[in-house]
């Protein structure tokens, strides 16, 4: 078959290297850049199978996230923008690691496996951030699509989030919006300012953002968005690109793990400031303090902002719409006892990885989600949607429920549904603060923080660590969770817990309690119990 020897011709000119062995992980592959050219163009016959098999636009994205600059990855993206399907990942696999000459059976096994008619069309869009490697590797991604024949878009430079939305919008004919990237900032600006328009008084101190872009492609974006806020928000961009290494010193990855501001970035007490990761799907704020302390706050932070605006729009709608917000074991124990306790709001806990609170946060009318590391977004139910819709056009509703009906409706609007986005939920993060009356260090006081410690430890072979209970617990090795309970009850407030990390070869070991010297030891110690 033709289709087959230009599959054949084109793999040699993007030949694997030898012994290297690759697992599609909880973000896809990504590793040193120089490993994954072949990869690439796996991916993009993968992805082209994938469009066949859904008959849908699949996205690929080229991007390694918060890693350093000199590594890179690659994402597929399913046809409503989510995260590609776990059976999928197993072939992403199997084909990446595939020998040389086994690749066109490994190709005919997918076909087979899945009965994929080969006379379908199949389309792929491909974006990428701003790595040096992104511009080969999006090509090698982009023949892989060619040799079988697949129809391509190619985006270009694109935040993850931005590359979702397009898929999405693609596959739903417009509905979810337009296919562009200024189609993007027009919906998601003209949200905002709907949002933020009768706000009474809002000076320019309260619309004043520092931005630490990260020195990526989350920089690059939002100063193109920038003009279609008409000064509603305004916006001092550090680490933009222009003299700064990607991640270095910078982006909400290091700002979350270090608990410090990022290089570069100058903040006066009290002024409100955000990194980005990357590719722009994490956000963390933060501030600085009167006494020059740092305040983080992150995705926890951001959930509860989020959930409890939400939940008060709701009792002034008058909708009977179920929120629940959907959290890790990572979630700082205060966050999860005032959303429980205070706010009364159902709290479900997953495993780590994005995937698997978006699917959770799926089961209700409105699902919050978000990682402590600032990953996350709100998901409503396409009932949700509709209630919110027909009340915010009823002409019978009183003021006040159709005042909450239509900011609920932008809100909806401001929101991008397929992932986590940096860009829209700075957005909405500004909005809500601005129609709340609240500053950053209000928002800061709805709880307090659990001091908490983070450790890596390298062990010979992570998988012995079994666990269970949405990874709060272990099954194996036998006696390391009995280990744990022990030492967790020397402390107060305490809780700890261990799981092999999904993205390197190390085990991550957490730890909390009432102070900062105890949630150290407790944290060393558990270290102790995993050699
Ligand atoms: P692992 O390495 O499995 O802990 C990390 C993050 C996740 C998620 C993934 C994907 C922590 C503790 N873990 O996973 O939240 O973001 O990377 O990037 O932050
Ligand atoms: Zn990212």
């Amino acid at each position: 078959m033709a289709q087959f020897e230009e599959v054949s011709q084109k793999s040699a000119v993007h030949p694997m290297p030898v012994g290297l062995v690759l697992q599609y992980g909880t973000a896809g592959f990504r590793t040193n850049a120089k490993q994954l050219d072949h990869v690439m163009f796996r991916m993009g016959l993968l992805a082209t199978l994938r469009s066949k098999k859904t008959k849908a636009t699949i996205g690929v994205m080229v991007t390694a996230s918060h890693n350093p600059e000199e590594d890179n990855g690659v994402k597929l993206v399913d046809p409503m923008g989510e995260m590609v399907t776990p059976a999928w990942e197993g072939y992403a696999t199997q084909l990446a690691n595939a020998e040389q000459e086994g690749l066109l059976t490994a190709l005919k096994d997918v076909i087979e496996r899945e009965a994929i008619s080969m006379a379908q069309e199949a389309s792929v869009f491909v974006g990428k951030d701003t790595r040096p490697s992104s511009e080969s590797l999006s090509q090698a991604v982009l023949d892989g699509v060619h040799a079988l024949g697949g129809h391509s878009k190619d985006y270009g430079l694109v935040t993850t989030p931005q590359l979702h939305y397009m898929v999405c919008c693609q596959n739903t004919q417009g509905r979810y919006g337009e296919a562009t990237v200024k189609g993007y900032y027009r919906k998601l600006s003209q949200a905002f300012i709907q949002l933020t328009k009768n706000v009474p008084n809002r000076t320019d101190d309260q619309k004043a953002l520092l931005v630490d872009g990260a020195n990526g492609i989350g920089a690059l974006k939002v100063c193109e968005m920038e003009t279609y806020l008409k000064n509603e928000l305004q916006l001092s961009l550090f680490n933009d690109g222009s003299s700064g290494k990607l991640n270095h010193l910078c982006g909400a990855d290091y700002v979350k793990v270090q608990q410090r501001a990022p290089k570069g970035v100058e903040m006066t007490a009290g002024e409100r400031c955000c990194s980005y990761d990357g590719d722009a799907d994490r956000i963390v704020y933060y501030y600085s303090g009167s006494a020059g302390r740092f305040h983080l706050l992150d995705g926890d932070k951001i959930a509860t902002l989020i959930s409890t605006y939400l939940k008060e729009l709701l009792t002034q709608a008058g909708l009977d719409l179920q929120i629940a917000v959907v959290q890790t074991a990572y979630a700082n124990g205060s966050s999860t006892q005032y959303l429980e306790d205070t706010m009364k709001v159902i709290v479900r806990c997953t495993k780590t990885g994005v995937k698997h609170l978006h699917h959770a946060a799926q089961e209700f009318d409105i699902g919050v989600y978000f990682e402590a590391n600032g990953h996350g977004t709100v998901l409503f139910s396409k009932a949700a949607e509709e209630k919110i819709q027909q009340l915010a056009q009823d002409s019978n509703t009183n003021d006040e429920r159709k005042r909450a009906a239509l900011l609920l409706q932008n809100t909806v609007n401001l929101i991008n549904q397929t992932v986590g986005d940096a860009i829209s939920d700075m957005l909405l993060i500004e909005a809500v603060l601005a129609i709340r009356g609240m500053t950053v260090q209000q928002w800061d006081a709805i709880y307090t923080d659990l001091p908490n410690r983070q450790l890596k430890v390298k062990v010979a072979d992570r998988r012995v660590i079994d666990t269970t209970d949405a990874e709060r617990r272990t099954v194996s090795p036998a006696g390391l969770q009995e280990a744990i309970d022990s030492l967790v009850k020397k402390y107060r407030q305490a809780r700890s817990f261990v799981r092999p990390s999904g993205t390197e070869d190390v085990v991550r070991v957490y730890a909390e309690a009432d102070t900062q010297e105890s949630a150290d030891a407790l944290a060393h110690e558990v270290s102790l119990a995993v050699y």
